[in-house]
């Protein structure tokens, strides 16, 4: 009944007190992932509400796909969707004998989208489109999975905090036919030197090659460019054939990505610059003297370790999906919290971190997606149940 009351007092204008008072939540409801899903359901209700009132869209909310949680898919839908990564990475890639000589590590269809995150790291992280290229990224992703190997669902997400404790004993690391392939196997180091990041951090409870379950034959074509544990090389698209390797990393995970690093994200900016700021752990958001966080975003990427931790290569480690339909989410529940407001908020510029100085992005850019797409309006990628998209999560 109260709830019902809160979403009534949500879809008008003067909500805002309903709101404020529903974002103050006991820490224990912070910690163990309650509150987190109430602001979803808050969300969800808000959406819903605004796409009714969009009448440009023709995606209707009834009607949408639903992503969901990978707990929350049957076993046989688990394996569906790592079938159908496998399917891509076993496809020969489109791209012209012409492209191959500037991008010689594409060996697959797969690696396409590999090597278009490498070739445009520098412009699509920590800077005004991160958040947006990435939504449409995966979702192009997803299409290819549905178009070429007949996958019948949507893309899940991986919520971290279930796993923040102990990552290594997640059901998505057992290394059954289910899951999506095990740890590396552990090489019992204590610290990694990350060069290109000048700093030493804990290291995780792998190191080596995924031994187990679907991933465990995979070949990565591409990298390693700035991977923890590895030294910084100046060749990116080469074809330099490896395993998959993961160091998952209860370290990291308790620290920056667990449901009060999530949560606490969502409640406490107001304004898409410190948002995407704190959740990048950009340094023009970070206090110097609190303690190191690696944001929600670089924690995820972490806390798989391996592949996964060298942000340029990391789609070729398929967690890279799931971890970010999971950054998509957390980015649509806060968007989703206050759509007038936030629905097309954008701030920054077009390089890393302003790094070299590039001018403001605008809503009205085209945005580069390499091989993957034809390029798209930035305007159009704000919204999952509009424009090129139709789907919200559960
Ligand atoms: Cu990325």
């Amino acid at each position: 009944m109260i709830r019902w009351l809160i979403l009534a007092c949500l879809a008008w204008p003067g909500a805002l007190a309903a709101y404020n008072q529903s974002t103050e939540f006991p820490q224990a409801d912070i910690d163990s992932g309650a509150a987190l899903k109430t602001l979803a359901d808050q969300a969800l209700g808000n959406i819903k509400q605004e796409s009714r009132n969009l009448n440009t869209s023709t995606c209707r909310f009834e009607t949408a796909q639903v992503r969901r949680e990978w707990r929350d898919l049957s076993l046989d839908s688990r394996k569906e969707f790592t079938d159908a990564v496998q399917c891509l990475q076993n496809r020969p890639t489109n791209i012209s004998a012409e492209a191959k000589k500037t991008f010689p590590g594409v060996q697959t269809r797969y690696d396409e989208f590999v090597a278009t995150h490498i070739n445009l790291t520098e412009y699509i992280h920590v800077n005004a489109d991160f958040l947006a290229w990435h939504r449409y990224f995966i979702y192009t992703f997803e299409k290819a999975l549905r178009e070429e190997c007949n996958y019948s669902s949507t893309l899940p997400y991986w919520e971290w905090g279930y796993d923040a404790e102990k990552p290594q004993d997640s059901v998505l690391f057992n290394g059954d036919a289910y899951s999506m392939g095990s740890n590396g196997e552990a090489w019992n180091r204590t610290t990694i030197f990350w060069a290109s990041q000048n700093m030493t951090i804990p290291a995780g409870t792998g190191g080596g090659c995924v031994s187990a379950g679907p991933f465990a034959n995979l070949t990565v074509n591409m990298g390693p460019i700035n991977a923890p544990g590895e030294q910084p090389v100046d060749y990116k698209l080469e074809y330099n054939p490896r395993c998959l390797q993961r160091d998952v990393n209860p370290t990291v995970s308790g620290t920056s990505v667990a449901f009060r690093n999530s949560t606490e994200l969502i409640l406490s900016y107001e304004t898409i610059d410190w948002f995407q700021g704190v959740m990048q752990a950009d340094k023009r958001f970070t206090d110097p003297d609190a303690p190191r966080s690696f944001g929600v975003h670089g924690g995820g990427h972490l806390t798989v370790g391996g592949v996964l931790a060298d942000i340029d290569t990391s789609p070729a480690e398929p967690m890279f999906w799931i971890h970010h339909a999971q950054i998509d989410r957390i980015w649509t529940i806060w968007q989703g919290l206050d759509p007038a407001k936030r629905r097309n908020a954008i701030w920054g510029t077009h390089t890393r971190a302003d790094m070299p100085p590039s001018a403001n992005m605008t809503l009205d850019e085209m945005l580069d997606f390499g091989f993957i797409s034809t390029p798209r309006e930035f305007a159009t990628l704000m919204n999952p149940l509009a424009g090129p998209f139709c789907y919200y999560y559960e």
